[in-house]
């Protein structure tokens, strides 16, 4: 598989983050492609002209990085990440995960902090969390 992406793109680093955590990067060659130059594979992978855009050995594509992590998860994680049944909660903290444009020591304290607010069991699911643990890792 071929993961096309960008050093500077959020949402490509998080995809990254997940090939990372599931131990798929001999698996996954990733090649940097900048968006904005109407690069020919991007485009006939990915009609949207968008990064991520993960390239299956079949010459299929998948993207919206959301959609390649949960492919990853499911198709070689065992649903690690994400779970089989969808936890509401989990897919909105994601959300918020998602929603940050600014990533490394910022995401980990805005989570963090997003967590307090809410209730003591979020920073237990925080503790537990297999997401922070990567992302902290990338913090560092
Ligand atoms: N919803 C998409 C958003 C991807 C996205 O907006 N990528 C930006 C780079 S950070 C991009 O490729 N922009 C190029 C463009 O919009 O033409 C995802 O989660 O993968």
């Amino acid at each position: 598989m071929r993961l096309l992406y960008s050093d500077a793109s959020p949402y490509a680093r998080m995809v990254r983050v997940a090939v990372h955590s599931l131990k798929l990067s001999e698996q996954i060659e990733q090649h940097i492609v900048n968006p904005f130059e109407n690069n020919h594979e991007l485009i006939t992978c990915n009609p949207l002209g968008k990064i991520p855009c993960l390239i299956l050995n079949d010459g299929g594509s998948i993207y919206d990085s959301e959609v390649i992590m949960r492919y990853l998860d499911a198709a070689f994680g065992e649903s690690k990440l994400f779970q089989k049944t969808v936890d509401w909660q989990f897919a909105t903290d994601f959300s918020l995960l998602k929603g940050l444009g600014t990533w490394r020591k910022n995401v980990y304290q805005f989570y963090r902090h997003s967590c307090e607010r809410r209730s003591p069991e979020s920073l237990v699911n925080l503790g537990t969390s297999r997401w922070i643990p990567a992302f902290a890792g990338m913090t560092n």
